[in-house]
């Protein structure tokens, strides 16, 4: 199912198809004015780590004005994945841009809509700047759930975003449906990319239907955490930018192991929602003092 929704909420049929499948597609959830905060995110560290390749002679030229869809890919065209590896094959950096685009209404609409209006966005989030010929950007087979298996949360939905259209040749996401029905699998450390992905073996994977999930940009992809998915390699010239965001009831393991989430909506105490200070500080609520000092400092 990937009809079209109205605003961010889904439709009852919509809600009936993720608890059945598993995950659902939202074609065009978010408009390019909503992605614009994070793609300025990525353009300041992509920027950064030109500078820096620049500064060590690894590059002769900064392409600042190319396309942010080709940039990083030209960037490292003539480098090793190590060199590219080194900046890390999924970035977690806390730029204003990312929180613009964690807290985005329609986002929380969605989640809402699957698990109620006190939700907590997870620590874990990522954002994924898929370059061609790095083996470490396609994902093998595996359940989110095997990256916090002892954390008592339930459900942990992944919200997966791409910031360019996704598809078959710059290797957009692959998902079993029904699979989130399944009890957490036993993983392994995949040894390939050296980045220690979680994998499952082929023999795990039995004959479940495996669907494609191209996807245009500012589409979203809702899965559960226990549902089977992976990407494949990115054999375009492009880079495959993307983001997989992860939400939760308030009531649930906050997972500090992992980093520091923070309240993204809370329609029973509204004023406790984090605001990007709160974020920016590591704060998981609004810290009402802040706001009432800021509110003074104001007049
Ligand atoms: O973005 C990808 O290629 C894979 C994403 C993924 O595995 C995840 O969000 O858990």
């Amino acid at each position: 199912m990937s009809q079209r929704t109205n605003g961010g909420s889904l439709t009852k049929d919509q809600i009936a198809f993720y608890e059945e499948e598993g995950y659902i597609v939202l074609p065009d959830l978010l408009t390019e004015d909503d992605l614009a905060p994070a793609r300025e995110a990525m353009t300041t560290k992509v920027s950064m780590i030109a500078e820096e390749l620049l500064r060590d002679g690894l590059i002769g030229d900064a392409l600042e004005n190319r396309p942010f869809k080709y940039r990083l890919a030209e960037l490292f065209r003539e480098l090793t994945p190590d060199h590219f590896l080194k900046y890390g094959r999924s970035w977690r950096d806390r730029i204003p841009g990312y929180f613009q685009l964690m807290s985005h209404p329609k986002i929380l609409d969605a989640v809402e809509s699957l698990i109620g209006g006190e939700i907590f966005s997870n620590p874990v989030y990522n954002v994924r700047p898929k370059i061609p010929r790095v083996a470490a950007g396609a994902v093998p087979w595996h359940q989110d759930k095997s990256y916090w298996p002892d954390a008592n949360s339930n459900p942990v939905i992944t919200v997966w975003i791409p910031l360019v259209d996704a598809n078959e040749v710059n290797g957009c996401l692959h998902i079993k449906p029904r699979t989130h029905k399944k009890q957490l699998l036993k993983w392994h450390i995949e040894k390939e990319t050296g980045t220690g992905y979680t994998a499952l073996s082929e023999s795990q994977l039995g004959k479940t239907r495996t669907v494609a999930l191209p996807v245009p940009a500012g589409s979203a992809i809702l899965f559960n955490d226990r549902c089977l998915h992976m990407s494949t390699p990115n054999l375009s010239d492009e880079v495959r930018w993307s983001v997989d965001l992860r939400y939760q009831p308030t009531d649930q393991d906050p997972m500090p192991q992992h980093g520091i989430g923070f309240l993204a909506r809370s329609r029973l105490y509204p004023w406790k929602a984090a605001e990007l200070d709160d974020w920016l500080a590591g704060r998981m609520e609004r810290d009402s003092s802040a706001a009432a000092d800021a509110a003074a400092a104001q007049g």
